[in-house]
């Protein structure tokens, strides 16, 4: 397995629109448990393809406390089962250290393919809600920084961009 690099806010890449995985093979399921180690040695709660520059529609993620509870999801589907909106504090492994509110529909189903191409589908609330939505958006090409002021991401996105000319 492999820790691999996480592209950051605001690069272009992160912009790009996932398409479908056509087959489930061994390279599918190496890039999930590479995407797994990536999450869980960042740590971080859920990871989407793009952010690893691999533009196929996947996912994981884990929202259990001890850590032990990986998702993957091929293909997912999303519907809103309940238009309330909540709201939570997201951060994004592509956008390090900042946090800011950010409101979506507190309940959803998703249909998708697993780990070994089964199709499956699940209702999802609360912070695996919040969570698969902010990956699913990944796949699209949108950030959760996309639902703030343009001041906030501005800003946001001068400070990485200071970060990242420091580090090279
Ligand atoms: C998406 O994000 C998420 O800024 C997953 O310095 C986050 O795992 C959905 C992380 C919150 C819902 C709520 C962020 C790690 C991890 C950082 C993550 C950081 C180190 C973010
Ligand atoms: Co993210």
């Amino acid at each position: 397995m492999a820790v691999l690099e996480i592209l950051e806010f605001p690069d272009p890449r992160l912009r790009t629109k996932a398409t479908p995985v056509e087959r489930v093979t061994s390279v599918t399921r190496k890039l999930i448990d590479d995407m797994l180690e990536t999450m869980y040695a960042a740590p971080g709660i859920g990871l989407a393809a793009t952010q690893v520059n691999i533009h196929q529609r996947l996912l994981v993620m884990d929202v259990s406390e001890d850590k032990t509870a990986p998702m993957v999801f091929l293909n997912p589907e999303l519907s809103v089962l309940d238009t309330e909106l909540d709201e939570y504090d997201e951060g994004c492994l592509s956008v390090p250290g900042f946090y800011e509110t950010v409101s979506r529909p507190q309940k959803v189903t998703v249909t998708a393919l697993g780990r070994d191409g089964e199709p499956f589908t699940c209702e999802l609330e609360g912070l695996a809600a919040v969570c698969l939505q902010h990956e699913i958006d990944h796949l699209n090409g949108k950030l959760f920084v996309d639902y703030l002021s343009p001041l906030k991401r501005q800003r946001i996105r001068r400070k990485l961009e200071k970060d990242q000319r420091q580090r090279v």
